[in-house]
């Protein structure tokens, strides 16, 4: 077992948040990804996910946006058509490799629906022969309801996002902290704010408990925002909301915060990534780890037309939409 110094991890953490650039994460689990391509009409298949990802990575000058790609088990271990690895293409194109390590949510009994995420049996074994394989960071997302989440929810959670970030770094992987808390449902801004904060203290509890250092680590958050049947907040409102949980609960040793979507419109995370890299007395960097909001439109696109050219280039321009926010 490989255990690098703690510089390296501080530097793969600041390589993938600042600069301008941000990650794309295109690690779908093969039950999302087969019911994305269906729902465009492509046929879902260990090629046609190969064949979609390839399309992503090689999209001329990505790494001008992007610093590192997401990927999921099955991406990691396919080739291109030219015969190269994913994890060793990604570097070869400027892009830091990562990997998806947790296997989903599960129901926590007693917790009124809410869930917690496993993948931590057997996990020292998977991150070292993924480090053997080049991988620079890993994922893990826990995933809370604002109407379900329970302390003891956050808790359980914290308690495995800490125990897989302990082991990323014992490997030499950086991990991409992600306590994700769902935009769907009608609940307002203020109660966004309040399971955010929530979420995140358990985790920042879980990760100094465990030893976590934290000068190595990505944290992967929500914006906080209303629930999407809810009426929608202004920017600035969710722009400060998010400002003041983020300030509340994460450590400045934190190098990098790197924001996912939600499934929100690319224009809109943009705007509110924007405005955030503007305030004043910001203590981390702060970038996107978007999924649906780089590659939606990219997907419908490939799916309307054989050739992929001009879904890269909606993929690009989204790409450099993000980017362009940060700088
Ligand atoms: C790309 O989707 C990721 C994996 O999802 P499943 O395991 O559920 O298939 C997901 O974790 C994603 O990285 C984050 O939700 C961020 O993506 P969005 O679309 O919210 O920006």
């Amino acid at each position: 077992m490989t255990t690098l110094p703690a510089t390296t991890l501080a530097a793969v953490a600041q390589q993938l948040t600042g600069g301008g650039r941000g990650i794309l994460a295109a690690d779908e689990s093969i039950k999302t990804m087969s019911a994305r391509l269906e729902q465009e009409g492509i046929p879902a298949s260990a090629t046609t996910r190969r064949d979609y990802r390839e399309l992503l990575l090689t999209a001329d000058g990505l790494a001008e946006w992007i610093s590192g790609i997401i990927l999921c088990d099955e991406t990691f271990g396919q080739d291109l058509a030219d015969g190269r690895a994913f994890p060793v293409a990604a570097r070869e194109l400027g892009i830091l490799p990562g990997i998806k390590v947790d296997t989903g949510t599960t129901g926590l009994p007693g917790q009124g629906g809410a869930l917690v995420t496993e993948g931590l049996d057997g996990l020292g074994a998977r991150l070292a022969s993924y480090a053997e394989r080049g991988a620079a960071f890993a994922k893990w997302r826990a995933v809370f309801d604002v109407r379900s989440i329970t302390p003891y929810a956050a808790h359980a959670n914290g308690h495995a996002l800490a125990r897989y970030a302990a082991l990323c770094q014992q490997h030499g992987i950086v991990p991409i902290v992600e306590p994700e808390v769902l935009c769907t449902g009608d609940h307002d801004l203020d109660a966004s704010a309040q399971a955010t904060r929530l979420a995140l203290r358990s985790v920042f509890a879980a990760l100094d408990a465990a030893g976590v250092d934290l000068s190595g680590i990505v944290l992967k958050p929500n914006f906080v925002t209303p629930g999407l049947d809810a009426a929608p907040a202004s920017v600035d409102d969710v722009v400060g909301a998010t400002f003041m949980v983020l300030r509340e609960t994460v450590p400045t040793a934190v190098p990098g915060i790197a924001f996912l979507s939600g499934g929100q419109p690319t224009e809109q995370v943009c705007r509110y990534l924007a405005d955030l890299t503007l305030l004043a007395g910001r203590p981390w960097a702060v970038t996107f780890s978007f999924g649906r909001a780089l590659v939606s439109a990219a997907l419908h696109t490939w799916a309307g037309q054989a050739e992929v050219g001009a879904a890269q280039q909606v993929l690009l321009d989204n790409c450099r939409s993000a980017a362009e926010a940060t700088r």
